[in-house]
């Protein structure tokens, strides 16, 4: 694998003294927020965790090479191509990385990405999941699959109810990922604090998270964990007015035939679009809360 990763220099030296880390994510960068708050939000995220005294990790798919750590450059070059940059899941790395391309890494791929570098926390803003509909369109994001397969901590602030979270819970509890929800018993739906269902488990410390992460490592369990971090109280969105935004984005995804790969994109875009600068607010917020929440349990890792 080290023949087709970069670990940036700051990065290998704190892997190296056994400093703590954290990856970060750039599909959120090239297809998540508009140029140039990606740009802002993505440097700030770096800031964030190394005040609360970690090294950043963005990961990226440059020029054929899978990253883990970029330059401010690059984080630029990221957030100034936007939809140019493809989003790269686990299928599209193989071909990537031969063609010598660009790629946005998403959940999974960050997750590989870290996994293959030695980080164990990843922080972004909301995962991929089982979509609405799946019993008949078999849309589920590879992110959970990665979930049960890499022993990677991913801290976000649950999932968008672009998705059906219930079936998203039952997908993780199928494929024994344990999801801990962050000073709450009810999983947060990304926008807003509550979604109506539980988490397995409320954990209140950095601590108490870094020791699951643990005992899930020596017990030999190949898969990862979901964290899930409310977004702080001042910054969550009203209810009725997301519902409404969602069911106006699902409807309008289905009026034009979106599929594949561009559905995740497609609703997060009109949805941007319907609630205007809001809901950008609230996403730049809550990828901030995760930035320090995992900044301080990889600390806790150390
Ligand atoms: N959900 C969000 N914001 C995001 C994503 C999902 O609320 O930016 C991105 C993440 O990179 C996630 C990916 O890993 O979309 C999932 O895409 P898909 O559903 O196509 O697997
Ligand atoms: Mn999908």
């Amino acid at each position: 694998m080290d023949r087709y990763l970069d670990i940036a220099p700051e990065v290998k030296q704190a892997l190296d003294a056994g400093k703590p880390v954290v990856a970060l994510e750039s599909t959120i960068i090239s297809h998540g927020m508009p140029y140039p708050q990606n740009v802002e939000t993505a440097l700030n995220v770096e800031r964030i965790i190394r005040e609360n005294g970690a090294v950043p990790a963005t990961c990226a798919v440059i020029g054929g090479r899978l990253k883990a750590g970029l330059s401010k450059d690059e984080i630029g070059h990221l957030g100034k191509k936007g939809y140019d940059v493809p989003k790269a899941s686990r299928r599209d790395l193989p071909v990537l990385v031969a063609r010598g391309g660009d790629g946005a890494t998403t959940v999974t791929t960050t997750m590989m990405i870290a996994a293959m570098a030695g980080i164990r926390v990843f922080a972004t803003g909301g995962i991929g999941g089982v979509h609405r509909g799946a019993e008949t369109t078999m849309d589920i994001s590879a992110d959970l699959e990665e979930l049960a397969q890499t022993p990677v901590m991913v801290i976000c602030a649950g999932a968008k109810s672009i998705l059906d979270l219930g079936l998203t819970l039952e997908y993780l509890e199928t494929k024994g990922v344990p999801v801990l929800g962050y000073g709450t018993e009810e999983l947060p739906a990304f926008y807003t604090r509550r979604s109506g269902f539980k988490v397995d488990y409320r954990v209140d410390t950095p601590e108490e998270l870094a020791a699951v992460y643990r005992a899930q490592r020596e017990m030999g369990y190949s898969g990862g964990l979901l964290v899930t971090n409310p977004i702080p109280e001042q910054y969550s969105m009203d209810k009725a007015v997301i519902d409404r935004a969602i069911a106006q984005a699902l409807d309008e995804a289905k009026a034009q035939g979106v599929r594949g790969k561009q559905t995740t994109p497609f609703l997060l875009a009109k949805i941007k679009d319907i609630t205007g600068g809001d809901s950008l607010d609230s996403n730049i917020q809550l990828v901030y809360n995760n930035a320090k929440l995992a900044a301080q349990v990889a600390a806790a890792l150390c």
